[in-house]
């Protein structure tokens, strides 16, 4: 028992310290990096983030991203007179050498006509479409949304 708990402070050592997280994904120049979904808030809809890493001199563009379940369309948020509303985008552009990083109040994917909800502990099939790099397809884990906002944090962390 005592040595269990060893290794789990070791492990809680190792994430605090934002050690950065291996890609979930990797094709040509781009990388796709802490992928989370959000437990759903509403019966039907939820969010996804996630990060994509240009490695690449040449700019890229993300033109396409859908789910295992429900319809996912990539959204903004802009903010006009103090008041927030979400925009629907069709087309993400990732500079060279750049990294842009999905999050609550910026870019995310929303996720709606889910079959049902998204519970914590479940996972969903992810696949992004890259005008220069492709298809990259991952699994983004389910979380409730404060721990999602937590790992955000720390994968930011991790790349400062
Ligand atoms: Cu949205």
């Amino acid at each position: 028992m005592k040595r269990l708990v060893t290794i789990t402070l070791a492990a809680l050592a190792a994430s605090a310290c934002g050690r950065e997280s291996p890609p979930l994904a990797v094709s040509g120049g781009i990388a796709v990096l802490d992928a989370y979904a959000t437990a759903s808030a509403a019966p039907d809809v939820s969010a996804l983030y996630f990060t994509v890493e240009n490695r690449a001199a040449e700019a890229d563009t993300m033109i396409a991203v859908s789910t295992s379940v429900g319809e996912a369309t990539l959204h903004t948020v802009e903010t006009r007179n103090g008041l927030s509303s979400m925009l629907a985008v069709e087309r993400l552009p990732i500079p060279g050498g750049a990294e842009v990083r999905m999050r609550p109040g910026g870019y995310h994917v929303m996720l709606s006509a889910l079959p049902s909800p998204l519970a914590a502990g479940d996972s969903i099939g992810v696949e992004a479409t890259f005008v220069h790099a492709g298809t990259l397809r991952f699994r983004a884990p389910v979380m409730t949304y404060s721990d999602v906002v937590e790992r955000l944090e720390q994968g930011a962390a991790g790349r400062r």
